[in-house]
């Protein structure tokens, strides 16, 4: 039988003043202010944790790992506690992250989630993304327990619209032949209507102004960031210059070509991007010191999510210097308290922040607004795959959360403020078991349109 959140506090309430009235010769239930401080005592226990793999259906995005689809994969992670309620997360999918946070369960069953920062050395030492799910997950229960919301358990909101980035991808029409003649698909996706999605091909410099320019109408996006490393360098410029063009010069622009590039064609292309609002260079290069030899040489703000991704990997950079601006993701840097320390710490240094993302479900969007909403230092427009997400595929109740004038408004209710849906998350789960992917493979993907494609460098 489920427990009511007040019911729960009171049971707590009584059952610790009743300990206490051993001491103090008090009756249970006695004075109000012992009711409230054993209220204030009461551990959440965690009972269960459960671990669920999900397919969402992914578009044919291209990037310098090949093409995406035909799913992504996540892991919805649920904490149960002994008063009942259940906390929900979710973070990165994948075979590798199911055998961690499996590792993990010894170190959480049992504990009290109002005091997670017991346990939290021990499975963040197994994996940062499996801690951020369960972190989430805790923090999802305590925020029920309370009636808080998450962003007021980490001492928010200092805002309460989250701006995100127009995520531009080139891509494939959804229905493109060779991709849809893939074995892995198991839902009913397939040509025209019945297509995942309606943007079709985008392959051009016109064609990738033109999805822009409806982003912006759909969404009010008014930052917008170009996935690069997919076409040849000069035509990804010439793309820039047809985003300029086409969106005017209040929109700030970004490129991020995932380190396929060299450090010449980086520099020469970058020395070309000065003539556009370009907000930020996204990891043209790979690693810190090429980093560092882009930055030098073109004077561009650089940011990463490639040559800092860890708290380890500061001191170098302090050293280096190849960033002005840090794109954090709380599954890779340990969790949503992680992310909050690592906004100190651009601060120290002088950096930008930012939110990184890859394909994601709402739990992980209305985290990445209660991020945004806890963290001052985070006042970068963040990423976010969600455009692409196809309305109904997500695995929360009701529509898919909505982004208007560019930014997310922080869910209301308690906890992360949205609600799993049971028979979404069971679909998710049921593609998930049928399409067979266990890992991301892009390549596998892309070699589908160009057989033989790999990973080169421009
Ligand atoms: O979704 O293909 C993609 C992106 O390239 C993603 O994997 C990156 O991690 O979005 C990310 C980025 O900013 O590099
Ligand atoms: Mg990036």
């Amino acid at each position: 039988m489920n427990t009511t959140r007040r019911e729960w506090l009171w049971t707590g309430a009584a059952g610790a003043a009743g300990l206490l009235a051993g001491h103090t010769g008090a009756t249970v239930g006695g004075h109000p202010a012992e009711r409230d401080a054993a209220a204030r005592t009461s551990p959440l226990r965690i009972t269960g944790l459960k671990i669920t793999p999900v397919a969402l259906p992914d578009p044919p995005l291209l990037a310098a790992s090949g093409c995406h689809g035909p799913y992504f994969l996540r892991t919805i992670v649920e904490i149960e506690t002994d008063a009942g309620i259940v906390g929900v997360g979710e973070t990165r999918g994948g075979a590798e992250r199911l055998e961690a946070l499996e590792q993990a369960r010894e170190h959480v069953v049992g504990q009290n989630a109002f005091a997670y920062r017991g346990f939290v050395d021990a499975v963040r030492r197994i994996d940062n993304a499996a801690w951020a799910g369960i972190e989430l997950a805790c923090l999802d229960a305590c925020g029920q327990a309370t009636g808080r919301r998450l962003c007021e358990l980490l001492g928010g909101p200092v805002r309460e619209q989250v701006e995100f980035a127009a995520y531009l991808f080139y891509r494939y029409a959804a229905d493109h032949p060779q991709l849809l003649d893939d074995r892995r698909i198991v839902d009913d996706r397939g040509r025209d209507e019945q297509a995942l999605d309606t943007w079709g091909e985008v392959r051009t410099p016109e064609a990738m102004a033109g999805m822009a320019a409806q982003f912006r109408e759909k969404w009010g996006f008014r930052v917008f960031k170009l996935k690069g490393g997919v076409l040849a360098p000069d035509v990804e410029l010439a793309t820039i210059a047809a985003l300029h063009e086409r969106l005017g010069e209040n929109c700030p622009l970004r490129i991020d070509p995932n380190a396929r590039w060299s450090v010449p064609t980086a520099v020469r292309i970058g020395r070309e991007l000065k003539r556009y609002p370009i907000e930020y260079y996204e990891d043209p290069v790979r690693g810190q010191d090429d980093m560092a030899e882009v930055r030098r040489r073109t004077g561009l703000v650089m940011s990463t999510n490639m040559c800092v991704t860890r708290f380890a990997h500061i001191p170098d950079a302090v050293e280096t210097r190849p960033i002005d601006v840090v794109l954090g993701d709380h599954h890779g840097w340990g969790g949503v308290a992680a992310f909050q320390e690592l906004g100190r710490i651009c601060e120290t240094f002088g950096w930008g922040l930012s939110q990184h993302s890859n394909n994601h479900a709402g739990l992980t969007m209305a985290a990445m607004a209660h991020v945004g909403a806890a963290v001052p230092q985070l006042t970068i427009a963040s990423d976010t795959h969600y455009v692409w997400l196809p309305e109904g595929a997500d695995v929360i109740e009701g529509a898919n959360l909505p982004i208007r004038g560019g930014h997310v408004e922080v869910p209301k209710g308690p906890g992360l403020g949205v609600t799993l849906d049971r028979d979404k998350l069971a679909r998710a789960h049921e593609t998930y078991r049928k399409c067979g992917m266990r890992e991301r493979d892009d390549e596998a993907t892309m070699r589908r349109v160009v057989p033989g494609w790999r990973r080169t460098t421009f």
